[in-house]
């Protein structure tokens, strides 16, 4: 998996390990591909949210200017930083390159937002909250009491909805909302669950972090967002990445049955082999 430091540091305004807020160092990372007209106000609206956080945009070389915008944002907005990348990745590469910065760079708590206006920034302060009373992982859900989406036709709230159940029940993961890409992950979290890793893109990135975190024992909160349109230009997810995300949690659930079927059939009186068999994530809050 290429590094971060494959990628272009194009913004260095304050080196970010200089930063000494109080509490925890927290960075949101944005990833972004033809963002040019939503990605100034989202910078600014988050820092008028939440004063304290830093910004990472990683950016695939987008060819409608979005990095220049960044760059003019970041020269007069300290703590807000761009990653360059050649060419489009998908966003579980941009993910996974920005949280290896935050990583290299101190941050306790790294999150990922939409770069598009979908995620708003009023809700942010909350998923911090969430992390300060001591989630490992607070995701902004759409399906918990509270959550809304309100634009979205009955055909695709069913789709997105169905497809969270289905991950749910194939993984045993007790989670709402697990294809949300609004979340916050402590970074000793992300260091336990190897999140380099993660190897799906778009929602399937979203379900594996979920899955993996589950798996290490992390407290995983549910945080009720609302979830807007885009504000302009067009979605990038196509329809093979909700296949891919089907195709991977099917072939996960079934891998994770089957190791668990044998762990049973190998140590019968072990009480721990049923344990498990059942939800994981015991310690998971709601
Ligand atoms: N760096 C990068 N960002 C991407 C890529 N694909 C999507 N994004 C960004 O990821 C976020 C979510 O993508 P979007 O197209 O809005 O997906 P949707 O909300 O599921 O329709 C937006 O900020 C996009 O600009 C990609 O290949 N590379
Ligand atoms: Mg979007």
């Amino acid at each position: 998996m290429p590094g971060w430091k494959e990628a272009q540091m194009a913004v260095e305004m304050q080196s970010p390990a200089e930063h000494t807020a109080a509490g925890p160092r927290t960075l949101v990372v944005l990833p972004t591909y033809n963002e040019a007209d939503n990605i100034v106000s989202i910078l600014e609206r988050v820092r008028a949210q939440a004063p304290a956080v830093h910004l990472l945009v990683v950016d695939d070389g987008s060819p409608d200017g979005t990095a220049q915008r960044v760059r003019w944002v970041a020269q007069r907005m300290p703590g807000v930083f761009l990653l360059e990348r050649k060419t489009k990745d998908g966003l579980g590469a941009a993910y996974r390159v920005g949280f290896a910065w935050g990583l290299d760079n101190h941050y306790d708590v790294l999150i990922e937002m939409d770069a598009d206006g979908s995620h708003r920034p009023q809700d942010l302060p909350r998923l911090i909250e969430a992390m300060a009373s001591g989630a490992d992982l607070a995701i902004g859900s759409r399906y918990v009491p509270g959550g809304e989406i309100p634009n979205w036709k009955f055909s695709r709230r069913m789709l997105s909805k169905g497809g969270n159940q289905y991950a749910s029940a194939m993984l045993g993961i007790g989670v709402h909302d697990a294809t949300s890409g609004f979340r916050a992950y402590r970074a000793g979290l992300l260091r336990r669950m190897d999140f380099a890793g993660l190897r799906a893109s778009g929602y399937g990135f979203q379900i594996e972090g979920a899955w993996k975190a589950v798996g290490t024992g992390a407290r995983v909160v549910e945080v009720p967002i609302r979830f807007e349109d885009r504000e302009h230009g067009e979605s990038k997810m196509s329809k093979s990445i909700v296949v891919e995300a089907l195709r991977l949690v099917t072939k996960w659930g079934l891998a994770q049955r089957a190791t668990r079927a044998r762990a049973r059939l190998a140590h019968p009186f072990d009480g721990s082999n049923w344990a498990h068999a059942g939800l994981a994530g015991s310690k998971r809050g709601h």
